[in-house]
Parts: structure tokens; C-alpha cells; sequence
């Protein structure tokens, strides 16, 4: 493991290290607001960085206390996150796009007394705080002042009188600095609690270790910067080798990722399978010129082979797949530069230690499918608040993942599935991963999702189909994708039901909702 000291901030080493090796003047952060540009010199968000920790701090908040980011991407995200981290509080942030709700599960669960938003979040949050456990202060980034109530605060004006230097708290390496919020398709979510060494971990692990980003990267997030997978390797790694990252408020589309592309030509772009799809399938695409990108992550959900041959051959931009989860911080299992198969996991990413196993923690044999454990010093102290779930979960270093795998004898892992879908169908397992691969395989599929319904007592599977644009859903493509499965996977796991649908429910982080479409009505 790395040699991390005792005495280490995340904030003072990303961000501060930087002006104290004479980069203050480099560029830090792009950000593009509809194309309005602007450029942040690691200076600038150092400065900014301790004025917010001074605004957070005369607010009341204290080292260990949680601060809650409901914010949309740009630098006062970029800032109040480093800020928190810096006077030794917990950042948690969550999605821009929650009903009030969600929000107040948020308010209540992290017990926040100083809430971060902005004009997008601000109503909900409002909301969410007079339904139940509401936070002693709202801070609030671009805020029209005449708007605000008791307890909200004008991030801007409170910024300007505070001071541009600030000393970091003292705080060790094993201080809880980050909660990441599962993604986890059931139950509520949880936080995975992470100490200020694990950034550093995993900075060295898969960016310098896999990535082998330099200064001379610029990152592009699909994502937006609640999710963790995007916020690190945007506003985060890079600021470890004097990088820098594009940030953008709103939402991805084709569209705007194809702008920004071609705007900013960054040299990395952190994606997910479905925006993968929507650009291969864009009508653009033919058009588009990306070799300025050296290389393009892939994570969120595994990513189907022919999605990544498709995309080599309509952009010539090298793909790296690849796992992590908010439980192990980042990604543990990568395909490398020059040594990427499509359809593949990847291999361990150097520092970790991954084994199948029957789920008790027994390996199976290479070519068996058994549920993928990581053992590393990333791994979380565990899920706040969730004693049964930690220790079902947690082992020490070891995450029991609840992904399903098969590791060939090149230790290449290929995924299939989460465990807790599995459908026993005629008493053998189907993981609905392998029935998704093969249909996809079919020329008129763009995206489907296999699940399971009860008929006559008895667990069969259904597939919920996208057919590809032009194409007319029909009983007789029905019929054929049925036949499809049947002639290439062992017959009983072909799709008993067929249902097309416009679009697969996601998750906010992109993930496809299997618990929406079970509960669907007719799902
Ligand atoms: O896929 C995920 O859930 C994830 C979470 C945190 C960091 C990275 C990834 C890919």
C-alpha cells in the first residue's frame, strides 16, 4: 500500500500541493455553462475552496459533522466539496433531480444542519425540510437574495467577505471524510462511509496505476458529479498529477456531450454504457471526429460487447470497462490500454485482490460463475447506520459485491448479473445478464432488460426489448427473439414474454431500474 501519512487531508494534497509545486496557474477546472467558458486556475479554486470552508465553519459546522451538496455541476460543487473535506467535515452529495421526498430521507439520514443547493434544488429541499427534520441552514449558490427565507444564505455575498487562506484541519488519514450513497437497486439508499486515505488509494491505483493520466489530461464526465464515479476521475484524479476537468450544469445528452467534445477536445471521457449507445446510434455519428479523446471509461453497468466493437468501429476511441462501487470507492477491475476485451470486465486493478466465490467466501474454479469479492484498503468502513447490512456486506477488506462473474484463465472477468437477480427458472439458475447479451446480439435490439414474472406459481423470465429505431415492435419480432435465445442459449432460458418498450427506467446514476420495471404494472 501506499505510504500515506498519518497527518492527511484530501483537500490539502488534491488541491493545495498543487500551488505549493507552482501550478497555481494552471488550469483546473473548464467550465461550460451553454457555452459560456470559463477557466479556474488551481489558485482560484484554492481560494475559493478555503473562503466556502470559512463560510461553512462560521455556520456551525464542525470536523465529522455531514455537509449536504444538492448541487448542480460547476465550481462551487468543485469547491464546497474540497471545502467541507478541508476543515475536516463529511461530504455527502446526492442528485440535482429528487422529488422532495427523497430529499427529506437525504435531510433526515446524514443529519446535515448545513444543506448546500442551488436555484435547481433549492423549492425541493425547501419542501423536504418543513415535511420533517429540517437543517439549521440552507447555503444557497447562485441565489437571488430578495428570495431567500430565514436561515438561507447567499453563498456569493457570504464568500466575498470571507478570507482566501485557510489551514487545513489536522485530520489523519483515517478520519471519515466521504459518504458515497449506493446505487443499489432495493431498499433505501445507504451511505459508504471512506476515510480521507482512500481518494489517495485509488488515485494511484486505477488513474496514475490504469488510467496513466498526466497533466496533460482533460476529463469529461458523462455523469453528472454526484455520482462518485464521475466526480473522481473529473475533480478529483486529475488534480493529483495537475490535471484538469470539464464541468457543466444540466443533463447529458448526445447532443451536448458531442459539443463539448467538440469545444473542449478533451483527451479523457468518463461514459456509461447508454450514452455509449446513444452516440454510436446518433445520426451524427458517422461525422464525428473524437481521436483527440485517448481513451473512454466505461462503468456504471457492464458494458455488451457488441456496444464496444460498435463503438471502436464508429469512433476508433480506445474503451476501457470496467467495475467499482460506492462500497469498494472506485474502480477495482479494469480493462488496460492496449489489452482491452470487449464484453470483458478487465483484470484486477494492481493494489487489489478479487476472488470468485460461492458467496461463504469458498472460490469456485476459473470458467464458474460465483459472486466477485474485492479485498483492498478502499474498501469502506461500512454502511452508515446499517449494522446488519455492513456486516452482510463488509469482511474486513473484503466486499462481498453481490455481482455475478466468470473469471477465464487470462483473468479476464466477464459479469453476469447482480446475484439478487437471478431467476430460478424449471429449478436452474438464469442470470438475466447472459439472455440480455444474446438478445442484444440481435440486429433489431438497442436495449433490453431481463427479468422475472410468476406464472402458474412458477418464475419464468421476461424481456422488456428497445428495438432500434425504423424498427416496428411486433408478435412476429416477438416470436423471432424468442427463437434467437433458444437456438443460442440453453432452451430454458429463452423469454418466455416479450414486452417492447419506448425506454428502459433508470437509475439517477444511470443503471438500469429492474426494480421499476418489476413493479410495473404489468412488469
Ligand atoms: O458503478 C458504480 O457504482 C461506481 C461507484 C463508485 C465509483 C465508481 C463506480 C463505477
Amino acid at each position: 500500500e501506499e505510504d500515506i501519512p498519518r497527518l492527511f487531508n484530501v483537500t490539502n494534497w488534491f488541491l493545495d500541493r498543487n500551488l505549493e509545486e507552482g501550478r497555481g496557474a494552471a488550469t483546473a477546472l473548464v467550465t461550460d455553462d451553454d457555452g459560456h467558458v470559463r477557466r479556474t486556475s488551481y489558485a482560484d479554486l484554492a481560494a475559493l475552496t478555503n473562503r466556502i470552508g470559512h463560510v461553512l465553519r462560521d455556520l456551525g459546522v464542525r470536523r465529522e459533522d455531514r455537509v449536504l451538496l444538492a448541487l448542480s455541476d460547476g465550481v462551487e460543487f468543485v469547491a464546497t466539496w474540497f471545502a467541507v473535506l478541508k476543515i475536516g467535515a463529511v461530504a455527502a452529495e446526492v442528485y440535482t433531480y429528487l422529488h422532495p421526498g427523497d430529499y427529506a430521507y437525504y435531510l433526515d439520514y446524514t443529519g446535515a444542519e448545513v444543506v448546500v443547493v442551488d436555484p435547481v434544488t433549492l423549492d425541493r429541499v425547501r419542501e423536504a425540510a418543513r415535511g420533517g427534520r429540517g437543517p439549521r441552514h440552507l447555503l444557497v449558490v447562485n441565489a437571488r437574495p430578495e428570495d431567500l427565507l430565514a436561515h438561507e444564505h447567499d453563498l456569493t455575498a457570504l464568500v466575498a467577505a470571507a478570507p482566501a487562506e485557510l489551514d487545513p484541519a489536522p485530520t489523519s488519514r483515517d478520519d471519515v471524510a466521504i459518504w458515497k450513497f449506493t446505487t443499489g437497486s432495493t431498499g433505501a439508499p445507504k451511505a459508504c462511509v471512506h476515510p480521507h486515505r482512500t481518494p489517495r488509494l485509488s488515485f494511484e491505483w486505477y488513474a496514475r496505476g490504469v488510467l496513466g493520466m498526466t497533466a496533460d489530461d482533460l476529463v469529461l464526465p458523462v455523469p453528472k458529479l454526484f455520482f462518485g464515479y464521475a466526480r473522481d476521475l473529473a475533480a478529483l484524479f486529475p488534480f493529483g498529477v495537475g490535471g484538469a476537468g470539464v464541468v457543466f450544469p444540466g443533463r447529458s445528452t448526445p447532443e451536448r456531450i458531442f459539443e463539448l467534445l467538440d469545444r473542449h477536445r478533451p483527451t479523457i471521457l468518463v461514459n456509461v454504457p447508454t450514452m455509449m449507445n446513444a452516440m454510436v446510434t446518433h445520426p451524427s455519428a458517422a461525422e464525428r471526429d473524437l481521436r483527440h479523446l485517448r481513451v473512454c471509461t466505461s462503468a456504471g453497468e457492464a458494458l455488451p460487447g457488441e456496444l464496444h466493437r460498435r463503438w471502436l468501429a464508429t469512433f476508433g476511441v480506445e474503451v476501457l470497462d470496467g467495475i467499482g462501487s460506492s462500497e469498494a470507492y472506485h474502480i477495482y477491475v479494469s480493462n488496460r490500454p492496449g489489452d482491452a476485451r470487449p464484453g470483458s470486465l478487465g483484470r484486477v486493478v494492481p493494489g487489489y485482490r478479487v476472488e470468485v466465490t460461492d458467496g461463504e467466501g469458498r472460490p469456485v474454479p476459473d470458467g464458474e460463475v460465483g459472486v466477485l469479492e474485492v479485498t483492498g484498503g478502499t474498501v469502506a468502513l461500512g454502511y452508515w447506520d446499517a449494522p446488519e447490512k455492513t456486516a452482510a456486506t463488509f469482511h474486513g477488506a473484503t466486499v462481498r459485491s453481490g455481482d455475478l462473474v466468470v473469471r477465464d484463465p487470462d483473468g479476464f472477468l466477464w459479469y453476469r448479473g447482480r446475484a439478487d437477480d437471478l431467476l430460478k427458472v424449471g429449478g436452474v439458475w438464469v442470470a438475466p445478464r447472459e439472455v440480455e447479451d444474446c438478445l442484444l446480439d440481435h440486429p433489431d435490439v438497442l436495449e433490453c432488460a431481463v427479468t422475472g414474472y410468476e406464472e402458474d406459481g412458477l418464475v419464468r423470465p421476461r424481456a422488456h426489448v428497445v428495438p432500434r429505431p425504423g424498427v416496428a415492435p411486433s408478435p412476429e419480432l416477438a416470436e423471432a427473439l424468442q427463437r434467437f435465445t433458444r437456438t443460442r442459449l440453453s432452451p430454458h432460458k429463452y423469454p418466455r414474454d416479450v414486452r417492447f418498450v419506448a425506454a428502459l427506467p433508470r437509475t439517477a446514476s444511470g443503471k438500469i431500474d429492474r426494480r421499476a420495471l418489476r413493479e410495473r404494472p404489468d412488469g
